[in-house]
């Protein structure tokens, strides 16, 4: 298990923040997700072996542009 600090943008509110622990937790690998609405932020715990390419898309796909945190 890995953990990744993703920094989300467009979480304007409660039902951003549902929508996209929804989107993560549906990705393959991923174990557990904890949102941060006021930080734009969301730490993901899961396997990351074959990347984070789909964690990404998912979230663009929503509508939420998402960058992992170095
Ligand atoms: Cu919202």
């Amino acid at each position: 298990m890995e953990t990744i600090n993703l920094s989300i943008t467009g979480m304007t509110c409660g039902n951003c923040v549902k929508h996209v622990e929804k989107a993560l937790r549906g990705v393959a690998g991923v174990a557990e997700v904890e949102v941060d609405l006021a930080a734009g932020a969301a730490r993901v715990v899961g396997d990351f072996s074959k990347g984070t390419a789909s964690i990404i898309e998912v979230l663009d796909e929503e509508g939420y542009p998402a960058q992992v945190k170095k």
